[in-house]
């Protein structure tokens, strides 16, 4: 990074995922390309769609008026129709800016991004060493196709790369998140993954994970780099002096994949950061009693673990490497220790049935927990993914992102049912799971899911509960 450098005016756009109101997610990505980009010393903007509720005219006038060199899209597959919009309508306005983008969507099908974009090139895989290189090299005016972890459009229109980029070796390197050009305040203070308002702000501590499920792209493949304890805390203590937060989390693919390291973790946690409580993704087969406790000893009050099934052949099938028995163990255990356990749910993988779907509703009937069950979507860069195209299931690649959601609508059916039944049989779970949980403890449970919901969707949510309800009660009979 060359230091007689003059600046470039480099904009970072964060595309939105939608109009509906819902907890905001700081994203990590972009954030760290961006303290990069600042060390190496350009200037940098970010348009946060999502932050500051931006529409995409406002979006785009924003953006324009950072008058920019460069203009680099983030946020991930599900939001390729923004970044889509947004780059033509940007286009248009500036028709001689640079403009790229990055994350594990951009990753995993660059091409659909370059042509429907119109973007003169992409950045694949991790971001902090080859964006700096790119926008260095833009402002040189050299052959940018050199720097490794590049795609760009040949002349004649196919896909053309550059080497691969090798992953940053060492986490403690990088700088911190620039949170400060983001609406932080708005992160900070929206509501969390509980639907709750306390103060927070998540932290990652890993990148990585070592299993191999046929649904789950990792963009940092299967070899974990851990940041150290001490720069973890370090980072945490900052985000308590600056910001106030009191409760954080570690959204990486994986925080329990290492025993020592989480004891480690916890162990400078508990000492320095006694009042902060915490959420983090697990994984059955990776978590025990003493590791809990400990976790839980250092403020550790949520965990999430993807169950996705209560069938043990829909676990093969989807390569978990866990059996259901290990499933309820670990969540019994969880809950044993005072940490509350949320399991997540898939429904539509290859070869369910009617009987492997009842599995997971007695499943978390036994286990005493309830949570959405989202159809099983290939996301690029998934086996499933691959396999639907083998098969001829996903038909135009670029529509099929449009259409991108968060899994909570059927878009492709890999299963013998029709899209009706497997709907039908998706909302009868559903409903039985959370009829279930709810009237195991009724006066309880039932006042605060309305409250939790009132808080999200306003009384839309309070309707759509009392309709699920209702449309749930009739239908259970049918199955
Ligand atoms: C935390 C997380 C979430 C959070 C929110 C994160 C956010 N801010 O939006 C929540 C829980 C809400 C979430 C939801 C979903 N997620 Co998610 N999520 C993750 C997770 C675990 C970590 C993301 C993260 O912060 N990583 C750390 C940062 C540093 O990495 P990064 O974002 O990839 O950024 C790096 C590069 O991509 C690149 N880069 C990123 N942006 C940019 C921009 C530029 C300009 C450049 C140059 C480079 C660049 O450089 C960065 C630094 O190295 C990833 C798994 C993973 N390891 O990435 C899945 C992941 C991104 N999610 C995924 C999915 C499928 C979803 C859902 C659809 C799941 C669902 N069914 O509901 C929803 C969609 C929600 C939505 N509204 O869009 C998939 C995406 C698959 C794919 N092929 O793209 C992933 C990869 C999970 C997986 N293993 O399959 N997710
Ligand atoms: S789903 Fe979780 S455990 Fe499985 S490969 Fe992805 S990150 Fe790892």
């Amino acid at each position: 990074m060359c230091e007689e450098m003059e600046n470039m005016r480099v904009t970072l756009v964060y595309p939105s995922y939608g109009t509906e109101q819902h907890s905001l997610y700081f994203p990590f990505g972009l954030a760290y390309v961006a303290s990069s980009l600042l060390a190496a010393g350009h200037d940098v903007t970010v348009v946060d769609m999502e932050g500051d509720r931006l529409s995409v005219s406002e979006a785009v006038q924003r953006t324009v008026d950072s008058s920019p060199n460069i203009v680099a899209f983030g946020g991930m597959v599900t939001r390729f129709r923004f970044v889509r919009e947004l780059a033509g309508l940007i286009r248009k306005e500036l028709p001689d800016v640079f403009m790229t983008a990055g994350n594990s969507g951009v990753t995993t099908v660059p091409e659909i991004y370059l042509k429907a974009c119109g973007l003169d090139c992409v950045v694949l895989g991790e971001g902090e060493v080859t964006s700096v290189e790119l926008v260095n090299a833009v402002k040189e005016g050299v052959d940018w196709k050199e720097i490794p972890g590049i795609a760009w459009l040949g002349e004649d229109g196919s896909l053309q790369r550059s080497a691969p980029r090798e992953p940053v070796p060492d986490l403690d390197s990088l700088p911190w998140p620039a949170w400060d050009l983001f609406p932080i305040e708005n992160y900070v203070s929206s509501m969390d993954h509980r639907q709750k308002t306390v103060r927070h702000l998540e932290t990652l501590a890993s990148r990585g994970c070592p299993f191999n499920c046929v649904y789950c792209y990792r963009i940092y493949g299967r070899n974990v780099r851990r940041r150290s304890p001490e720069a973890i805390v370090a980072e945490l203590e900052e985000l308590v002096n600056r910001f106030q937060i009191q409760y954080t989390g570690f959204p990486d693919d994986l925080f329990t994949s290492d025993k020592k390291f989480v004891m480690n973790t916890c162990a400078l946690m508990k000492e320095k950061l006694p009042g902060i409580k915490w959420s983090c993704i697990g994984r059955v087969n990776t978590v025990d009693r003493e590791m809990l406790e400990t976790m839980k000893d250092a403020g550790c009050d949520w965990i999430s673990y993807g169950i996705e099934s209560g069938s043990d052949i829909m676990l093969e099938n989807m390569r978990r490497g866990v059996t259901v028995k290990q499933c309820l163990d670990a969540i019994k255990l969880t809950e044993s220790v005072g940490i509350h356990a949320e399991g997540s749910f898939i429904i539509g993988m290859f070869g369910e049935t009617r009987d492997s779907v009842k599995k997971t509703v007695e499943f978390c009937r036994e286990a005493d927990i309830t949570a959405p069950m989202l159809f099983v979507t290939p996301y690029p860069g998934t086996a499933i993914f691959n396999m639907a195209l083998e098969k001829g299931l996903i038909g135009d690649v670029e529509d099929f992102l449009v259409k991108m959601n968060a899994a909570d609508e059927l878009l492709v059916n890999l299963t013998d049912f029709t899209d009706n039944e497997l709907i039908e049989l998706r909302d009868w779970a559903q409903g039985s799971i959370g009829r279930s949980y709810l009237f195991k403890k009724p006066f309880a449970r039932i006042p605060n899911l309305l409250w939790k919901h009132f808080k999200l969707h306003g009384f839309r949510g309070l309707f759509h509960d009392v309709r699920a309800f209702l449309a749930s009660y009739f239908s259970r009979n049918r199955k």
